[in-house]
């Protein structure tokens, strides 16, 4: 497929800023580059390539809109192998708005979201992973993140993916070669050989694949949810780790009647914060809802924070609570370590916290922080962060497993070669070998204007 249409967009976001960047690509990028602007000192020359101009942006009737930077990237040297121009205007929202409608004046079409990428893909400067990572990059918002989103900006998913995709071609090419002679006779040494390799091909999957807790804690933070009694203290907590008043706390118990987010960035991991609704026999319909909520939140949870309320009796629900966490990767929390302490919790090695003196409030971060980074998995590891790869990889994981089934169960290898053949196929959908427009839709349709 081959572009023959020139797209404009604001790729900055909205709103007022320093500055503002209008993008054009496509084959007619630069004849309109040059009817809308007017460099100061070129003399109407032509532009020269990836060099600055300082001139005029001019609407239809040739008045000057804005003093603007022009720059030209001749294709194929630019984000989307095409030609592209950059106009860097005032920020504000109503000037770039004009510069863009000016644009479509004079041809160029409204870009989809993510079409620059796409373009940039489909022209095959880059590969889907890296093309899936652009979005990363952009929405990353921890050190962790970040790199792993520039990991795979650098390729190196699609490397692993490809190298695997080669090994099961190797592998087909090997069925193939048995089912074209099979008077050769080769074929009980040959099906050893291939039920050792699927075997080894679909364990290096099944690894990878497996990386995508961590890959989820790296990209979406941590999920720590903080459960207790009604009082127990939840919310002063939240407030106090995210250091803002985000949940309403009061004496009265069943304040909190719904689930509360707060983000925080801890030691450059990101951790989600939950606090939830106390846990009791609710009193009312919302309260009740509320405690199903506080349920589902537990099950999600990566880490759980058992809040027990310090100067109290230990009642009946903690010790419940207490039960029903225990196989859950939990943290006992002792809270009011302020006021003089009844509850023993000794058994259960809870951690005392205050948020009047903030005791135990260091050591719980860090406690936290450790958590993070062991679920994120060793620094420099690749792991999957992207839920389309994940389904991809195991569905590519079934086929070579079907396939190891069917060659033990003695069938021919045309059958065997079926299944591999769907195991390339989905492998092939993450880097982009195999994929169909309604996918490509999906994938950059998620992506934002102008990008
Ligand atoms: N002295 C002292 N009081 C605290 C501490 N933490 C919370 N409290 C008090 O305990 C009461 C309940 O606190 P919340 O944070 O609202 O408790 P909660 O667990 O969110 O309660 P629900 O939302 O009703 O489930 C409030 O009056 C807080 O001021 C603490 O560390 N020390
Ligand atoms: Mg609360």
């Amino acid at each position: 497929m081959k572009f023959d249409d020139t797209i404009a967009a604001i790729s900055t976001p909205p709103g007022e800023g320093g500055v503002s960047m209008v993008r054009l690509s496509g084959t007619n990028a630069y004849a309109i580059a040059r009817r809308v602007f007017k460099a100061r000192r070129s003399k109407g020359k032509s532009l020269v390539p990836w060099r600055v101009y300082l001139g005029d942006f001019m609407d239809m009737a040739g008045a000057p809109v804005d003093e603007c930077l022009c720059t030209y990237f001749r294709g194929p040297r630019s984000y989307t192998a095409e030609d592209v121009v950059e106009f860097s205007l005032h920020g504000g929202g109503f000037l770039a708005a004009k510069a863009l409608d000016v644009l479509v004046n004079q041809g160029a079409r409204l870009a989809e979201p993510g079409e620059f990428t796409r373009r940039a893909f489909v022209n095959g400067r880059i590969g889907l992973t890296e093309a899936e990572a652009v979005m990363d990059v952009i929405r990353a918002s921890s050190d962790v993140a970040l790199r792993q989103a520039n990991e795979q900006l650098r390729g190196r998913l699609a490397e692993f993916v490809t190298l695997q995709r080669n090994r099961c071609l190797e592998l087909l090419a090997l069925v193939e070669v048995s089912i074209d002679f099979p008077e050769e006779d080769t074929s009980s040494v040959a099906r050893g050989h291939v039920a050792e390799r699927l075997a080894r091909v679909s364990g290096t999957l099944r690894s990878m694949a497996d990386t995508v807790q961590a890959g989820r804690v790296t990209s979406d933070g941590l999920r720590v949810v903080l459960v207790g009694r009604p009082n127990a203290g939840k919310s002063s907590l939240l407030n106090a780790l995210a250091g803002e008043d985000r949940a309403i706390v009061t004496d009265i118990a069943g304040t909190t009647r719904d689930t509360i987010e707060a983000r925080i960035n801890l030691d450059g991991i990101l951790l989600t914060l939950w606090d939830t609704a106390g846990l009791r026999e609710g009193k009312d319909l919302v309260e009740k809802l509320g405690v199903q909520r506080a349920e589902r939140a537990l099950e999600a949870a990566d880490i759980v924070l058992v809040l027990i309320d310090g100067a109290g009796e230990l009642h009946p629900d903690d010790r419940k609570l207490l039960a029903r966490t225990s196989a859950d990767n939990r943290i006992v929390l002792a809270t009011k370590a302020d006021l003089p302490r009844q509850v023993a919790l000794a058994p259960y090695d809870a951690l005392p916290v205050s948020v009047v003196n903030h005791e135990g409030l260091t050591e719980l971060r860090i406690r936290l922080a450790r958590e993070a980074r062991r679920l994120a998995g060793p620094e420099n590891s690749l792991v999957i962060t992207n839920m389309r790869h994940h389904q991809a990889l195991l569905s590519s994981i079934a086929h070579l497993e079907a396939a190891s089934q069917t060659l033990s169960q003695g069938w021919e290898l045309e059958i065997v070669a079926i299944d591999v053949r769907r195991a390339v196929d989905a492998l092939g959908a993450i880097t982009g070998d195999a994929i169909g427009e309604e996918l490509a839709d999906n994938i950059f349709g998620r992506f934002c204007i102008g990008k």
